[in-house]
């Protein structure tokens, strides 16, 4: 028996997905998805990038369970929602679209940085609604991560190197994961910084404010 599948999940989410760009755009706003492994150091990105904005920003905090990372963003009196996925490998349109609205003004005229689960694989294929995605891949994790999980460096617009003051520590091979990144995204952006001493922080940001401004060409 044949059984056909009318709409695949990844159909319906980017539906939502849709729905959720048309919204953001109503606000003014840019949404960025951040996408790493677990450690990598995404929340830590998002909160220095902040200090460095002169720009309104909010934070929507995806993890599977735990309010750990939205409790440590709002200690910088970010506004913060929290959204747990419950087991959920990624985050999907759908639990974007309710952040927002909980987010309500607050997510108007600003970037909206969105925290995806710990995971480089199943973030890729999904959605949000971003303006988008950003990878993060940091020293201590090596340098074969492009050659390994391709898909999400292909995807993202961003690639940044996170932990560049470990280098020193660690056996890790640069020019192999710049040869990783460029081959699979030749028009992708890399910024090489250090979350927690600010390395490379300003030429990301200048980057980033760009982007914002050109979208409403403000
Ligand atoms: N040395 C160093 N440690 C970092 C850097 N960024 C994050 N960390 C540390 O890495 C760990 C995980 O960071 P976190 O931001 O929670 O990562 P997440 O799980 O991807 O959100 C924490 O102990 C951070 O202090 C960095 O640039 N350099
Ligand atoms: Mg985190």
């Amino acid at each position: 028996m044949e059984i056909k599948v009318i709409k695949d999940v990844l159909e319906a989410n980017n539906y939502i997905a849709c729905k959720v760009k048309e919204e953001i755009a109503k606000r003014q706003a840019m949404m960025i998805n951040i996408i790493g492994s677990p450690g990598a150091g995404k929340t830590s990105f998002i909160v220095k990038t902040i200090q460095y904005l002169d720009i309104k920003s909010v934070v929507i905090e995806g993890d599977v369970t735990s309010d750990i990372d939205s409790r440590k963003v709002a200690e910088f009196g970010i506004p913060v929602v929290q959204v747990n996925t419950g087991g959920g490998c990624h985050l999907n349109a759908n639990i974007i679209d309710l952040a927002l609205q909980e987010l309500s003004s607050s997510a108007e005229n600003a970037i909206i940085f969105v925290e995806n689960v710990g995971n480089l694989i199943c973030p890729a294929s999904f959605d949000i609604g971003e303006d988008f995605k950003v990878v993060i891949s940091s020293i201590p994790e090596g340098h074969d991560k492009p050659y390994k999980y391709p898909a999400i460096f292909e995807k993202a617009k961003v690639t940044v190197l996170n932990k560049i003051d470990l280098m020193k520590y660690v056996d890790f091979n640069k020019d192999y994961f710049y040869e990783g990144v460029l081959t699979l995204n030749p028009k992708g952006h890399i910024f090489e910084v250090s979350s927690i001493l600010g390395d490379g922080m300003k030429e990301w940001t200048r980057w980033l404010k760009l982007q914002f401004m050109k979208k409403f060409n403000r």
